[in-house]
């Protein structure tokens, strides 16, 4: 285009590919609140699978336990689905470190340790995390365990200390050659970041998550997501992609928006259930679905696994431990 300068041509949006992470099960929701949330190993592996082949670059997951569907930290179960999904899929398996609601640190490091990903979640702040008012739509508990675990989050606190992180940037970051996937949950915790940048325990480039409508972390307005924005390039410049994930009914709005700002998006059924106003999302595939045939629509090109391995500087699928 004549008159326009390179420089703008090539800033924001032509030149990129978008990266789309799929959240698949997470530690949220509970076997009562769908009946499409994948719970055993072989359902998360099938539905992490079907987000792959969707269009998903990165599958963030969770495990679940076989018996009753309640968030485990057991190695065993992970090693129950990953091997099957890196079989499947060259897509990047990216494991929690954040766990679930009943889980210690040790409990939340232990499948990271022993599996020792490409990517791991590493949230950047300690917070409250109130899953709690999922209590008053009254539903009927398939398990005894839901109700007390919604509960338990009026009370309890997500722990992530300076020296949580600093342990699992060195322990993990260090030490397995993992790279994070950071969960940033406020503005504080962009801060965060930058203190171990700063500190030389985090290298870019650095993939930010910026989490919005969680109840505890910042709210699901669109000015959120200008202000995480201009923050996280004051913060980190040129050394950070930029990803975006929403609560609930926020999802899409919100992803799409980022997307058109120049970032990536995270969708799945770690971070909504719905597919549509009152519709239930079937599978973590049709969410990926609905999110590629928007970017689609605004021009955007869906980065691959080869692209992002190499945009994140990740170590490869030939050195996990699973
Ligand atoms: N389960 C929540 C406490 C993560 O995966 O790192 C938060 C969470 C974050 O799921
Ligand atoms: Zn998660």
């Amino acid at each position: 285009m004549a008159g326009i300068p390179d420089a703008v041509k090539e800033s924001s949006l032509s030149n990129r590919k978008v990266i789309i992470t799929c959240a698949v099960t997470g530690a949220i929701h509970t076997p009562s609140m769908s009946p499409h949330l994948p719970l055993s190993p072989a359902e998360i592996a099938a539905s992490a699978v079907g987000a792959a082949e969707s269009g998903a670059a990165i599958l963030h997951l969770h495990a679940r336990d076989p018996s009753d569907g309640r968030p485990t930290p057991d190695p065993d179960v992970f090693r129950q689905f990953l091997p099957v999904i890196k079989e499947q899929t060259d897509a990047v398996i990216n494991v929690t470190t954040g766990g679930g609601h009943n889980m210690t640190i040790d409990d939340r490091l232990a499948g990271p340790l022993a599996l020792q990903p490409e990517m791991c979640s590493l949230n950047m702040g300690s917070m409250n995390f109130g899953l709690y008012p999922i209590l008053d739509k009254k539903l009927e508990w398939r398990h005894d365990w839901e109700p007390q675990y919604l509960e338990n989050t009026r009370g309890g606190i997500f722990r992530n200390t300076f020296s949580d992180i600093e342990a699992i940037l060195q322990r993990l970051g260090d030490g397995c050659g993992t790279r994070f996937e950071f969960e940033c949950y406020d503005v504080g915790h962009l801060y965060n970041l930058a203190h171990f940048v700063d500190r030389g325990l985090a290298q870019p480039p650095f993939f930010v998550q910026t989490i919005f409508g969680i109840l505890g972390g910042i709210g699901a307005d669109i000015e959120n997501l200008a202000h995480m924005r201009r923050i996280a390039d004051r913060l980190f410049g040129d050394d950070y992609q930029w990803s975006i994930l929403a609560a609930g009914r926020h999802q899409t709005n919100f992803v799409t928006t980022g997307a058109i700002m120049g970032g990536n998006v995270r969708v799945g059924l770690e971070d909504n259930l719905y597919l549509s106003k009152g519709v239930m999302a079937e599978s973590n595939a049709q969410q990926v679905d609905k999110i590629r045939r928007l970017l689609e629509e605004l021009s955007l090109e869906i980065a691959t696994p080869a692209e992002v391995r190499d945009r994140l500087d990740l170590k490869g699928v030939a050195n996990v431990k699973f």
